[in-house]
């Protein structure tokens, strides 16, 4: 059974809730990084970078959340989160994947661990120049969506916009969140209706962020 390492909310959710999308049979394994779990001995072994996700795919331990999304949706191609190999949407798909991951995932981690980039001192200083960076993110994802939503490639949902959906999430308590752009609010509530939305929540044990409960007309 492949077994994914994770914490709730962090960066291993994106990857469980693909494989609750695709119905994929797999075990949980809860690291709990506040205690520093995922720099065990045991762990490292697993994900020399100590961080989650890991996930032990047909026996062998992989990481990076982007990759492990191209992965799984690559060998799942009846669920189409993937667009084929000789699909000319697959180049928009490997640009946005490639911009989330290597554009806008960094800067939540300049964010959460501003000591890593500038020392203890100059946390504040850091978050002060981060954040009108992931404002400036949204500006960009925003157009996008308005221009050619409702996803990123248009009118098919890929494994690239249950990323975005996860990084808008960690926007949740900034000083301005995602959602406060609307088409990516539009977009947030779409990906947050999404059933397997419900069932990672539970999973995760999550609660903030969740779509309020529809109300119905007395
Ligand atoms: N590029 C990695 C980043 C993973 C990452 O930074 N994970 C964070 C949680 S979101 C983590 O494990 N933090 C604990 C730590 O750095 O000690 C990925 O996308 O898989």
């Amino acid at each position: 059974m492949d077994v994914l390492y994770y914490a709730p909310g962090a960066a291993s959710l994106v990857v469980h809730w693909l494989m609750l999308e695709l119905d994929m049979p797999h075990e949980l394994h809860l690291i709990d990084t506040a205690a520093g779990a995922q720099r065990s001995p045991e762990y490292l072994k697993l994900n020399p970078n100590g961080v989650v996700p890991t996930l032990v795919l047909d026996g062998v331990p992989r990481f990076e959340a982007a990759a492990l999304l191209m992965t799984l949706a690559d060998r799942d191609p009846q669920h189409r989160f993937a667009p084929a190999h000789d699909d000319p949407l697959r180049a928009d798909y490997h640009q946005w994947m490639f911009h989330l991951a290597n554009a806008v995932q960094p800067l939540f981690r300049q964010w959460w661990y501003p000591h890593e980039p500038a020392g203890e001192a100059n946390g504040e200083v850091v978050r002060a120049n981060i954040a009108p960076r992931i404002a400036a993110a949204w500006d960009r994802l925003d157009a996008r969506i308005a221009e050619h939503g409702p996803y990123l490639l248009g009118d098919r949902i890929t494994a690239a916009d249950f990323y975005l959906a996860m990084l808008l999430r960690w926007s949740r308590n900034m000083p301005r969140p995602a959602t406060d752009w609307p088409h990516l609010r539009a977009f947030a509530d779409r990906m947050r209706a999404r059933p397997s939305f419900a069932t990672l929540y539970e999973r995760e044990g999550l609660t903030e962020w969740a779509l309020p409960p529809a109300t119905t007309a007395a």
